[in-house]
């Protein structure tokens, strides 16, 4: 049985099985609809995990909403779409809690994903993400198929995308501490440090859609979360510590917060596998750091 992982050199795509079929941009650009075409007819995979997308952090959602839209709607079309005409068995396809109502009863459950407007922040990423719940949702009623949604909360781990423009907020914490401790000067952290965020290691990510993939008989979207909120306040403490960091955090609210909360609950994947044990914050954070510390010359900066 063959499975296809498109963003398969990503941040959860390179944690997933080695068996499995490993695509990345470099190899298919899937906004391309005949790109997207030939990839699922040379492969003709019997299940698909789908993480590739065009993501980034706060700041880089706010300034790129139209490409965000664009970019995501298309390849989230094709791959579905070329999924169900390849006759693909199972679909997982990836959302993220980022993309529910800004105003939302807590703790967030999947089926609040369609009961309000997107954070202002990131509506451009959210409605097309959206948008792959309701195609898989058609799907499933006209073709009678078992495709189903993933919704983890913000991923963190080694081989992140650690850009200063468009990173997520650990990535760039990390690569910014890293500099600050190199270069002796101010570390700089965005907004208030208030925010609350819950953060799942990428391994546990991977590791808990294959199972999904193998046990998970429904179709009805599973949020993946440790259903533990830190604030950023409270990382950046870690950070501090893990980095042995003795230069100045300097808090720049000159930054946004973006949304304030967006707690989850993991009822579901707890309920399906009560065993699985989520990596803590600080060892993940840990190894994050060593990760990138040895790896900085070939890491995405
Ligand atoms: O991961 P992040 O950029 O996006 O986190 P979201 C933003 C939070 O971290 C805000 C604070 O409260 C920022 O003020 N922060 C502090 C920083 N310093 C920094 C910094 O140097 N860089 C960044 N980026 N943030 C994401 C979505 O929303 O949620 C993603 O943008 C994804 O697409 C993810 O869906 C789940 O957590 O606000």
């Amino acid at each position: 049985m063959s499975t296809l992982v498109t963003g398969g050199t990503g941040l959860v795509g390179s944690h997933f099985n080695k068996d499995f079929i490993k695509v990345s941009s470099k190899d298919y650009d899937l906004i391309s609809n005949s790109q997207t075409t030939d990839l699922f007819e040379k492969v003709k995979p019997d299940r698909v995990i789908h993480t590739a997308a065009r993501v980034g952090g706060l700041g880089s959602n706010m300034t790129y909403k139209a490409d965000y839209f664009y970019e995501n709607i298309s390849i989230n079309t094709n791959v579905i779409e070329q999924s169900r005409k390849n006759n693909v068995k199972r679909l997982a396809c990836f959302l993220t809690t980022c993309i529910f109502p800004s105003v939302v009863k807590y703790p967030i459950r999947p089926e609040y994903l369609h009961d309000g407007p997107p954070h202002e922040s990131n509506f451009g990423y959210a409605y097309a993400k959206r948008m792959s719940e309701v195609q898989i949702r058609t799907i499933n009623e006209q073709y009678s198929k078992e495709y189903f949604c993933v919704i983890p909360t913000n991923i963190y781990g080694p081989g992140d995308n650690f850009s200063l423009q468009h990173g997520h907020v650990i990535p760039m914490l990390v690569h910014k501490m890293y500099l600050s401790k190199k270069h002796n000067t101010d570390f700089e952290v965005w907004g208030t440090g208030k925010p609350l965020r819950e953060f799942i290691f990428a391994k546990d990510v991977a590791v808990l859609t294959e199972r999904l993939l193998d046990e998970y008989k429904g179709t009805a979207p599973v949020i993946l979360s440790t259903s533990e909120e830190i604030s950023i306040k409270e990382v950046v403490d870690i950070l501090v510590d893990v980095f042995k960091f003795e230069g100045k955090v300097v808090w720049n609210t000159d930054k946004p917060d973006g949304q304030y909360k967006k707690p989850t609950d993991n009822s579901k994947v707890k309920e399906l596998f009560p065993d699985f044990k989520f990596t803590d914050l600080r060892k993940g954070l840990e190894e994050t750091v060593e990760w990138f510390n040895k790896n900085y010359a070939n890491a995405r900066t």
